[in-house]
């Protein structure tokens, strides 16, 4: 069984030439369509599809055009997220994966309607895989609800409103659940559900997707303190300037070292009630964060 590192090298160009050759073929629309290339294409991660996919391989299962495209609009959601987030009425971000960020380069308006774009294209993709119809609505409703008004939308409310007052830990951990969480538990149970695993192991992996956002936040509060913006390929330092709720902001940043661990910890024992699957692979992706206390 592969690792988190070499799994997302052999992953990667495949599913990234699935998203270049299904946006070229299906957006008609120039400026449009540039705009969404811009930032769908820009790089990153991809660690929403990478998730889903190694659901997949620790089930033995293949990688196929199916899960391509499922994973595909768990991208695209993404990618619209952080097009609208990095908007002046949001975050007011320059930079993004290393690049000006999508308003920088084709104006808000556009920006704005490019996440737009992403946004429903995803469900578009959701509806036209070889899939039963029975599990196409049932991704339709996954992704609906993580990204939607009870999920990334809401944690986006409350992040926005938590500038303003100073929240307690459980506060901060509930609004990233919603803002992160969501996302990254909807690409685990999409997987879940592709694979056709029973409700034990879905539970399991849920909890694995629970602490592995958590997790994911509290690191990407870390390194905005510790990190530089040529690294990270966004600005950094701006949680403190803005005086944002952050878990080194509340716990000091060797309690959020410590909460980190602690979490990932959590992480680890979720999967250890995993029956029936291959744990090793989900198991490495914990290592992103050792990788990333070096940044
Ligand atoms: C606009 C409705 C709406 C929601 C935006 C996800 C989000 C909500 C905002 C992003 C803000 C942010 C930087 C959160 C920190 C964690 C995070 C989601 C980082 C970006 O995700 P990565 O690291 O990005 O997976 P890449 O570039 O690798 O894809």
């Amino acid at each position: 069984m592969t690792d988190f590192t070499t799994f997302g090298q052999q992953q990667r160009p495949q599913f990234e030439a699935y998203l270049e050759q299904a946006l070229a073929y299906q957006l008609e629309e120039p400026t449009l369509k540039k705009a969404m290339q811009y930032s769908v294409m820009a790089g990153g991660k991809r660690l929403r599809p990478l998730l889903l996919f190694a659901v997949l391989e620790s089930a033995k299962l293949p990688i196929d055009l199916n899960a391509m495209r499922v994973a595909g609009a768990l991208e695209l959601v993404h990618s619209y997220s952080l097009i609208h987030d990095d908007l002046p009425a949001m975050d007011n971000d320059d930079l993004r994966r290393g690049r000006p960020t999508n308003h920088k380069v084709f104006g808000e308006a556009q920006a704005i309607l490019a996440g737009d774009g992403l946004l429903t294209l995803a469900f578009d993709w959701l509806t036209t895989t070889n899939l039963p119809a029975d599990k196409q609505v049932q991704l339709v409703r996954i992704l609906a609800q993580a990204a939607g008004a009870n999920g990334m939308v809401a944690g986006q409310v409350e992040d926005i409103e938590g500038q303003t007052k100073q929240l307690r830990l459980a506060q901060l951990k509930q609004l990233h659940h919603l803002k992160t969480g969501c996302l990254i538990e909807a690409a685990v149970e999409m997987g879940a559900l592709l694979a056709d695993l029973n409700p034990i192991q879905k539970a399991a992996l849920l909890t694995f997707a629970k602490y592995y956002g958590l997790a994911f936040q509290i690191q990407d509060d870390i390194l905005d303190v510790t990190s530089t913006a040529a690294v990270m390929g966004k600005a950094v330092h701006k949680d403190a300037i803005e005086q944002k709720n952050t878990f080194p902001g509340l716990l000091g940043l060797a309690g959020a070292q410590a909460e980190l661990e602690q979490t990932c910890q959590q992480a680890q024992q979720a999967l250890q009630s995993l029956i029936g699957l291959d744990q090793t692979l989900l198991n490495s992706f914990l290592s992103y964060f050792d990788e990333q206390e070096n940044k």
